[in-house]
């Protein structure tokens, strides 16, 4: 294993940057990190049964992306798909009812956590596969550009997913046919426990673009503007035609694979330099050193979202479960 810590670019200036965007940007990141300790806490509590991937960590790779995408474009969402469905705007109410079994869950408690998702808001109810979500994000590509629609997918994925025989494929496919999709690795340095330098004999995954005839970068993946920057630009190209791009965020996820896992296979060293840069405190402060932020401004939005995880719990204990007769509904597609 070849420990890999952040290496954070110099901050961009955030004065070109408009406050509503830099607001949401808090905003979301904020509402996704809050919501997967409390989805933790009711994990434990024994409220969510099955099994639950934390995203915490993550956020800015979700909220930079889902920023630059217009809100009727898709993403599709991987098993660690919290932070990535609030990021595009699905209701934390409607995953935690979800994740509690509920009949008023985005999937009418039929999923659970491995399959969140509402195509009202443009997330595609997630695929657990590893791999499984490329293709169908390159599909939904095919079927907007024969729709010319001028709609887009971001089909996220993690490093891991990147060995896997579909993924390849997907990719191939996308550029043959200009397809407008983005693939956004998460690459967040492990799957389960494998860590990426052992299965990648490269030093990016998006080394691999140019292979498929494609655009492919690099990035730092905790800064949400530098994720909302790089998107944009393969927004742009994949709307107007120019095909997909392979966009690779480096992030780190700040707990265990899943609920059982106390991920002590991780170098300490390697854990520390990332918790240390934590994207959330990190652009608090950025936030900060401007003048059109105050503390009490980001404490109210703080407040704000506080008070609605705290609802969306209170919503997804007092919801009732979906009744038995209704569980062969919605099995078929229409
Ligand atoms: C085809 C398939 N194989 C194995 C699994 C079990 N599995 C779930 S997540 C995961 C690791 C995925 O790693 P990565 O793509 O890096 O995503 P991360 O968990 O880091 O977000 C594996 C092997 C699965 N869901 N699907
Ligand atoms: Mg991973």
């Amino acid at each position: 294993m070849k420990i890999r810590k952040p290496e954070p670019p110099k901050n961009k200036s955030i004065t070109g940057y408009e406050v509503n965007l830099l607001e949401e940007m808090y905003r979301r990141m904020y509402r996704i990190r809050k919501f997967e300790l409390m989805v933790n806490t009711q994990f434990l509590k024994g409220n969510i049964p099955g099994t639950i991937h934390l995203s915490h960590g993550q956020e800015a790779s979700a909220v930079g992306a889902c920023l630059a995408l217009n809100e009727d474009d898709f993403i599709t969402i991987t098993h660690r798909g919290h932070g990535q469905a609030i990021a595009k705007g699905l209701s934390t109410k409607s995953i935690m009812a979800e994740l509690f079994g509920k009949a008023t869950g985005c999937c009418k408690g039929k999923g659970g956590s491995l399959h969140i998702g509402n195509m009202s808001v443009g997330v595609l109810p997630a695929i657990a596969i590893v791999g499984a979500s490329s293709p169908i994000a390159a599909g939904m590509a095919f079927a907007f550009k024969r729709k010319e629609s001028k709609q887009i997918v971001c089909n996220f994925f993690g490093d891991g997913t990147a060995n896997k025989g579909d993924w390849h494929e997907a990719l191939n496919l996308a550029a043959i046919w200009s397809l407008p999709v983005i693939f956004l690795c998460e690459n967040n340095l492990y799957g389960v426990s494998t860590h990426f330098s052992d299965v990648f004999p490269i030093e990016n995954i998006a080394d691999r673009a140019p292979a498929y005839g494609m655009p492919g970068i690099t990035i730092y993946g905790n800064d949400p503007i530098i994720v909302y920057e790089e998107v944009l630009e393969a927004a742009k190209r994949a709307r107007s035609g120019k095909g997909p791009t392979l966009v690779e965020c480096l992030t780190y996820r700040q707990g265990g694979h899943k609920r059982d896992d106390p991920a002590t296979y991780r170098p300490k060293e390697e854990v520390d330099a990332w918790l240390k840069q934590d994207p959330i405190p990190n652009f608090r402060e950025r936030l900060l050193k401007d003048n059109r932020f105050s503390d009490e401004n980001l404490k109210a939005i703080e407040q704000e979202i506080d008070v609605e995880i705290a609802e969306a719990v209170e919503f997804a204990q007092n919801s009732p479960m979906l009744s038995i007769s209704l569980a062969l509904e919605d099995v078929y597609a229409e």
